[in-house]
């Protein structure tokens, strides 16, 4: 950027920028950074434990959004969500193996729309689009080729029964999808001595920080803005990482979980036994076995030092956008693709519509709109990240071939007790379609079944005042809570089945 050209940046507050004003020199870069599997149970949102020192800097510097949500617990479909900006329900992308191209053809993703209408150059780095499970990424997202990593890695040989293919191995290669589970199992974790670059995320990290570098070349040369996705991959299981990142924590502080029961009185079909968790070793694989103390002390060190390790990588990334002097240019976004059951309600991973599984970390640092170190209550989705980044980039509203399920969040980042929508929605699909309604006190659960919208419906009910842990549905003691939350439920559209195309943009729009 030149001289004029910065000091006309500098002069003009990013939530000024409108699209008759602006050209592509002066719109705010934008760094998306996408982590797989982390729960907000960090520094900055009050986790005592926890050793995340870099990602609690980035919350100083923007805003922290408490009561962030995913839209649907699982990578692929929630992902799918953040790069639309539309439901699963709205979509039919309910599946690992769910295919953008063949289910929205035209779509026009997140970055697709930087590119079109602001003039972006778009990058994306390790896991950004879910790759895996029949999956393979959406290059026409990006103007240059996706720079990909591994998900499922080990470096020791024992992880591996001395370097088989691993079942989770193969699910995210694409190898021998059919024959998934005569396969062996890897390890659920291993904390090998060796630097941060043998690992995809240390690589990702540092390819992250040469696109930086040379986005800031063309920056000043041609004054194109970029957007950049940097996806890192851990704490998704297996907890891979280097020793040095266990040895932040004493195993005996870890928080083990609080309450390991499914809620009393909840429909079965919205628990969760097994699954994931089953395809490592040495978890035990029946459904119901219990873990012992060990293995979860083990399981959680894990998960912990897995935190550790992402958040050394993403304080290089940030510490570079320091050094080239584009902090003050750019917008950076952190967000996690879902939460993460540790063992609480007695479930590990995700998949369920339970708050673990669902509340997100979301952090935003806007340059000239977000106040350093705030934080607010207001309900937020995955999908209120496009017509967010849209609004601050003074792009137009979206209008694109899919339906816009998301709100612009700016006037909370401007002001954090402002209000743009009284709940968050989400959606699970299991033997039957569970959607809920998040409020800041509670949370609803509608199951009915996936092929017939209109049978009868179980209820769940949870109060998060007066019982966070969701020990118990409360779905029988509060009609009137029951009815209100219905009504919103309802001004949803009718949820598309799994797959079905192509989809249309829908007809009117609803209230939030
Ligand atoms: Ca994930």
């Amino acid at each position: 950027m030149n001289f004029l050209r910065r000091v006309c940046f500098i002069f003009v507050p990013l939530l000024m920028l409108s699209l008759s004003s602006v050209s592509a020199a002066e719109r705010p870069n934008i760094l998306l950074i996408l982590v797989d599997d982390l729960k907000p149970a960090f520094g900055c949102y009050g986790d005592p434990v926890a050793r995340t020192p870099n990602i609690d800097s980035l919350a100083a510097r923007g805003m922290r959004f408490d009561l962030a949500y995913c839209n649907q617990a699982v990578c692929a479909p929630s992902r799918f969500t953040l790069m639309l900006g539309s439901h699963s329900t709205s979509t039919g992308l309910y599946g690992l193996g769910s295919q953008l191209r063949q289910i929205v053809p035209d779509a026009v993703t997140l970055p697709q729309y930087f590119a079109q209408h602001g003039g972006y150059r778009t990058e994306s780095l390790g896991k950004v689009f879910h790759i895996g499970h029949g999956n393979h990424g959406d290059p026409r997202s990006f103007s240059v080729p996706h720079f990909h990593d591994k998900v499922i890695e080990y470096l020791e040989p024992a992880s591996t029964e001395g370097g088989k293919l691993t079942r989770e191995e193969a699910y995210f290669t694409n190898q021998q999808l059919d024959r998934i589970k005569s396969l062996p199992r890897g390890a659920a974790y291993e904390s090998p001595d060796v630097a941060d670059i043998k690992y995809a995320d240390g690589r990702v990290a540092a390819e992250t920080m040469l696109r930086l570098k040379a986005a800031q070349q063309r920056r000043k040369q041609e004054g194109t803005p970029f957007f950049i996705v940097a996806g890192f991959a851990r704490p998704h299981l297996p907890f891979s990482a280097p020793q040095k990142y266990w040895d932040l924590y004493d195993p005996s502080q870890l928080p083990l979980p609080q309450f390991e029961e499914l809620p009393a009185n909840a429909p079965p079909v919205a628990g969760k036994r097994g699954g994931e968790i089953t395809n490592y070793s040495p978890v035990p694989v029946e459904r119901n076995a219990q873990f012992s103390e060990e293995l979860k002390r083990q399981l959680i060190h894990g998960y912990y030092a897995s935190m550790s390790f992402v958040d050394a990588q993403i304080g290089k990334v940030l510490t570079e956008l320091d050094q080239l002097k584009l902090t003050d240019e750019t917008i950076v976004v952190l967000w996690g693709d879902h939460g993460f059951h540790l063992g609480d309600l007695g479930i590990w991973t995700k998949h369920t519509n339970y708050e673990q599984a669902n509340r997100i970390p979301l952090l935003i640092a806007a340059p000239g709109v977000t106040r350093p170190g705030s934080s607010t209550k207001q309900l937020a989705e995955s999908v209120d990240l496009f017509p967010t980044l849209a609004e601050l980039a003074g792009l137009p509203a979206p209008t694109v071939p899919q339906p816009i399920d998301g709100v612009s969040l700016v006037p909370v980042l401007k002001n954090p007790e402002a209000r743009v929508r009284d709940h968050a929605y989400h959606a699970y699909p299991k033997q039957k379609l569970g959607r809920a309604i998040r409020t800041e006190r509670y949370r609803l659960v509608e199951w009915r079944p996936s092929n017939n919208p209109t049978a009868p419906a179980v209820y769940e009910l949870y109060d998060y005042q007066t019982d966070p842990l969701e020990t118990r549905n409360l779905a029988a003691d509060h009609p009137d809570v029951i009815k209100t939350l219905k009504q919103k439920l309802a001004n949803y559209p009718r949820p598309r089945p799994r797959n079905q195309r192509p989809v249309k943009k829908k007809a009117a729009p609803r209230s939030k």
